[in-house]
């Protein structure tokens, strides 16, 4: 195959694909859901901050989950365990889920109106960036034991986002993390990027990340 037809063949199913996430975000828009998308480096705390902000938000906002994770169900039944509706995804071989995965995800996911799909993205700060899965956004996560210069060093996923989530706050005196430091090269990328620090241990920077969900959710 030539060169040309391989670029045009790579075109057609990214077109197909981006179709696929506009049915997708069309479709949670007229349900009145709103839907983000959770980035993260493996490991940085994305399920335990789910499992968190499901049970500090029970009846003020229903949540329902989409989990990606290469293979096994163990972030589903945690999330399950606080008794939101939730679906385990297993990508196999692909180190992201797409919007062709979301749209099969949904057909067995019960969603609530006026309340929120969470999409917990396979651990990984590179490709997640590239995919359109649907969601209102993206909100990447990285956890203070990380490295202060993550998001210069992975400039895509904090360009794309719109919230970023510094977790595990508690470790700070631990380890060497410079928070106005990270929130710098971050802001350099994306001078528009929300920015919140939490522990989902201590329940420290939570009542932040509650109210801007809330208002999320209301504006849209
Ligand atoms: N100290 C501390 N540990 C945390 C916190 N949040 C998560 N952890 C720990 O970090 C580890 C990974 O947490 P997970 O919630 O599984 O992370 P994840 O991003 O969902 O991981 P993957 O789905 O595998 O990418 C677990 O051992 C958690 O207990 C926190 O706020 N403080
Ligand atoms: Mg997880
Ligand atoms: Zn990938």
């Amino acid at each position: 195959m030539n060169e040309r037809r391989v670029v045009e063949m790579r075109e057609r199913v990214l077109s197909k694909i981006d179709q696929i996430a506009a049915g997708v975000r069309a479709a949670l828009a007229a349900q009145g859901v709103t839907a983000l998308n959770f980035t993260s480096s493996p490991g940085s705390g994305k399920t335990t901050l789910l499992v968190r902000t499901i049970s500090d938000l029970k009846g003020r906002a229903p949540i329902s989950v989409l989990e990606g994770d290469q293979e096994t169900d163990h972030d589903a039944k945690r999330i399950a365990a606080t008794g939101a509706p939730v679906l385990q995804i297993n990508t196999l071989s692909s180190c992201h889920l797409d919007a062709a995965m979301v749209e099969s995800g949904l057909r067995g996911l019960a969603l609530s109106p006026g309340g929120f799909l969470f999409i917990e993205n396979v651990g990984n700060l590179v490709c997640p960036a590239s995919y359109d899965l649907g969601e209102a956004m993206k909100v990447v996560m990285l956890s203070v034991t990380e490295g202060a210069d993550k998001p210069a060093k992975y400039p895509k996923m904090f360009r794309v986002a719109r919230v970023m989530v510094i977790t595990k706050t508690d470790l700070l005196p631990h380890v060497e993390f410079d928070m106005a430091e990270c929130v710098r090269f971050a802001r350099a990328i994306n001078p528009q990027l929300a920015v919140f620090a939490v522990s989902a241990k201590t329940g420290e920077g939570l009542d932040e990340w509650y109210g801007h969900l809330l208002s999320l959710r209301d504006r849209a």
